[in-house]
């Protein structure tokens, strides 16, 4: 059996997150865990918060909380939004985890051990009021160049150059606001990166199925030349650097950078979902214990691809076991909110929560699926998503499971009816769908989301197509088995695509299953269309749906419109 493992990148625990995060790794990463379990290849999709670093700090800090409790609170927050979005995770965890700890403390030994770390003394902005070193662009002041006022110490949004934040003219803390601040020596260890460019490069071109987006980002940041990094900060919240429970000398008061240990939760995290179903995580991730075989694949958005490309696996090559990277990278674009980014900080757009509160969670799993930011950034708009809902949801879909359902109630006692024989009709659709089918499957194989999307909509047609030629409720009168093989036919299209459309609309796929009271249908991906045109029992029963999808009318556009802003 072929073995998937599939992550997605992790969601900061910093508050909830809005559609652009959803659409940009989580939800992709969803649909190709419900592909390839239906697949039948045993599947391990994982999940988790990544808790560390300064945002969390400040966000806990803000709300007048603890680290620990806002992290544990907003961790329960977050894995119940995605269970609402039908995230099919098989372990969720917390890059706090023991388990965490315990590996990011383990790649630091080996790392070490390896000569790959070296202690280097840095020159940093003190904050004396808020008794805190601050992270570069927690610094603010006057920008040397152009002189704007509020330039942060990583770069000036002004103009855009690049800053050390004792650049700064009259610097002050972006936490506090104090101009009470200094420049202090701090001691980090930095992972020589230097020192593993040529393995990188040559792994980086052995992977020559990665996307163009993928390997772009990738090659520029070693072209750029890599420089060593500093994986230690002067913070309270985080991994000690220590090992076996001795801190390192003269680092008791640090802890490990947040983008060092969070990618190690994706091993972590599978430990921690191991240790809850008795299961062995080495099998997913030890290439001597079985995790040879298994192909990894990565969902993240295109900010996120330098730390995957790059970063993590330096630190798993450079620990010299036999871990497994990753095999495949699915990065995406942006999608943009009408002209600016989806943003958690200046809290644009539309987060998962409100989303959910408008509409069920298989209308937006559609509708950003089918236009999910592939090829180029998306741009989400309020007519986008009626368009997709009514037309492709409502006017095909569920138009096709409503007239072929009632017209067996109203003429077949909900039964699915036995007598006659497919012809021509049937065989042609067939076919036609057969071709679709085929190039589904290959879609959903390459990840392409929008071809998938545009495939499975092009069957769905194909079926109401089917029913306007065989016209059953018109030729019920004289030829009532005719009519009876026609709906035999046309419902097990319906169950056919409640099968292969489960991946992006579970829910409906499901309530469409449910249809069929008295079959276990098959959770299998079909091998044909045409093994699926007499697979339901003739006789069974057909119960009559509720309605499927309601169509998103002008006025709740306008009303969203005036809610959200932004329009
Ligand atoms: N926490 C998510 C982001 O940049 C970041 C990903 C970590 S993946 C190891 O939105
Ligand atoms: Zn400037």
């Amino acid at each position: 059996m072929a073995r998937t493992l599939i992550t997605s990148a992790l969601p900061y625990i910093n508050g909830i997150k809005h559609l652009g995060n959803l659409v940009g790794s989580m939800l992709p990463a969803d649909v190709h865990a419900r592909f390839k379990r239906l697949r039948g290849d045993e599947v391990l999709f994982i999940c988790a918060t990544d808790e560390h670093g300064t945002p969390a700090e400040l966000a806990a800090q803000k709300e007048g909380k603890s680290v620990a409790d806002y992290c544990r609170e907003m961790y329960e927050v977050q894995k119940d939004i995605y269970t609402r979005f039908d995230l099919s995770f098989d372990w969720f965890g917390r890059s706090s985890s023991q388990q965490n700890h315990d590996l990011t403390q383990h790649f630091y030994h080996q790392l070490d051990q390896n000569v790959l770390l070296e202690e280097v003394t840095t020159r940093q902005v003190y904050a004396i009021d808020d008794a805190r070193f601050l992270p570069d662009r927690y610094v603010e002041g006057e920008c040397p160049h152009c002189h704007y006022e509020n330039a942060r110490g990583d770069q000036c949004e002004n103009c855009t150059r690049v800053l050390d934040p004792t650049d700064l003219i009259n610097p002050r803390s972006a936490v506090s606001g104090s101009t009470n601040v200094e420049v202090r020596e701090s001691k980090h260890l930095f992972l020589r990166q230097s020192q593993m460019v040529d393995k990188l490069r040559s792994w980086i071109e052995s992977n020559d199925n990665w996307s163009h987006l993928v390997r772009s980002i990738a090659f520029k940041w070693l072209d750029e030349g890599l420089k060593d990094r500093a994986i230690t900060r002067d913070l309270s919240w985080g991994i000690p650097v220590a090992y076996q429970g001795t801190p390192r000398p003269g680092f008791e008061n640090k802890v490990f950078y947040v983008w060092f240990d969070a990618p190690i939760e994706y091993i972590a995290a599978t430990a921690e979902w191991a240790e809850h179903n008795d299961e062995d995580w080495e099998r997913w991730w030890r290439t001597n214990s079985g995790a040879g075989d298994v192909e990894y694949v990565q969902f993240m958005g295109k900010d996120n691809v330098p730390f995957h490309t790059v970063g993590f696996p330096v630190t798993q090559f450079g620990a010299n076991e036999d871990w497994k990277v990753v095999d495949m990278i699915k990065g995406l674009n942006w999608m943009n909110y009408y002209g600016g980014k989806f943003s958690t900080s200046q809290k644009r757009g539309i987060f998962m929560d409100q989303a959910l509160d408008i509409l069920p969670s298989d209308y937006w799993r559609w509708y950003l699926m089918s236009n999910a930011p592939e090829g180029s950034d998306a741009s989400f708009t309020w007519e986008t998503l009626q368009s997709a809902i009514n037309k492709d949801l409502a006017d095909v879909l569920g138009n096709l499971v409503n007239r072929v359902v009632k017209f067996c109630g109203s003429r077949f006692d909900g039964k699915i009816p036995t007598g006659g024989t497919y012809g021509d009709t049937e065989n042609e659709t067939t076919r036609a769908l057969q071709e679709k089918f085929e190039s589904y499957t290959a879609n959903m194989e390459a990840m392409e989301y929008r071809k998938a999307t545009s495939d499975l909509r092009a069957m769905w047609v194909i079926g109401n197509e089917y029913l306007q030629r065989a016209e059953p409720w018109k030729i019920f009168k004289e030829d009532a088995e005719a009519a009876g093989a026609s709906i035999r036919y046309a419902l097990n299209l319906i169950a056919f695509f409640s099968n292969v459309s489960a991946p992006f609309i579970p829910r409906s796929a499901q309530a469409i299953a449910d249809l069929f009271t008295e079959q276990t249908l098959t959770t299998q991906w079909p091998d044909t269309v045409e093994s699926m045109t007499d697979a339901l029992i003739p006789d069974g029963i057909v119960a009559t749906p509720d309605v499927l999808f309601t169509k998103i009318e002008d006025e709740q556009v306008e009303e969203w419109k005036t809610q959200f802003g932004g329009a």
